[in-house]
């Protein structure tokens, strides 16, 4: 079995049924999620004058392979009912790959670790609060140890678990 981390998004309409449609999804389609992070709602990173988001992490247990996942979650997005527009504009869900066990995956559509991780509180918060000795197998540093080197300085707080 696998551990796979994956990151949630909303930023737009009705954030958290988006949200608890996607976990619902995830466990039916993809695998056993043994850890949730509680959601945060985030201020918008990379173009900040977008609505805020809200975040969360999941950890999942599977045998599939990543890009069976990856396949899974951009069906999974459709059929919640993301249009894919703008870059980092604003989703009503997005789904993205973190950690896929410790394996390094460099595809043009799928780049696991998720490249920007490292440098996203949204994502290193929640991150960390489920796994914070998780070592990032290219920068061999923990997930607490990253978050603590963050330059990040959107607001990112804790709403419920
Ligand atoms: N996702 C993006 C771009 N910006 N900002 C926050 N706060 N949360 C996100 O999930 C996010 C973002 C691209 O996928
Ligand atoms: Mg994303
Ligand atoms: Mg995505």
């Amino acid at each position: 079995m696998m551990n796979v981390f994956l990151l949630l998004g909303s930023n737009l309409g009705d954030r958290n049924a988006y949200m608890q449609q996607a976990v619902k999804a995830i466990e039916d389609e993809v695998g056993n999620i043994v850890k949730t992070s509680s959601v945060y709602e985030t201020q918008a990173w990379g173009k900040t004058n977008f609505p805020d988001y809200l975040n969360q992490v999941v950890l999942l247990q599977t045998d599939l392979p990543a890009q069976t996942i990856l396949q899974k979650i951009l069906h999974i997005e459709w059929t919640i009912g993301r249009v894919r527009e703008e870059k980092w504009g604003p989703r009503i869900i997005d789904i993205d790959i973190l950690f896929y066990g410790d394996e390094i995956i460099n595809e043009p559509l799928l780049k696991v670790p998720h490249p920007e991780l490292h440098n996203r509180r949204f994502t290193l918060e929640p991150l960390a609060e489920i796994a914070p000795d998780m070592v990032h197998p290219v920068l061999h540093k923990t997930v607490l140890q990253l978050k603590n080197e963050l330059s990040d300085n959107l607001i990112v707080k804790k709403l419920y678990f």
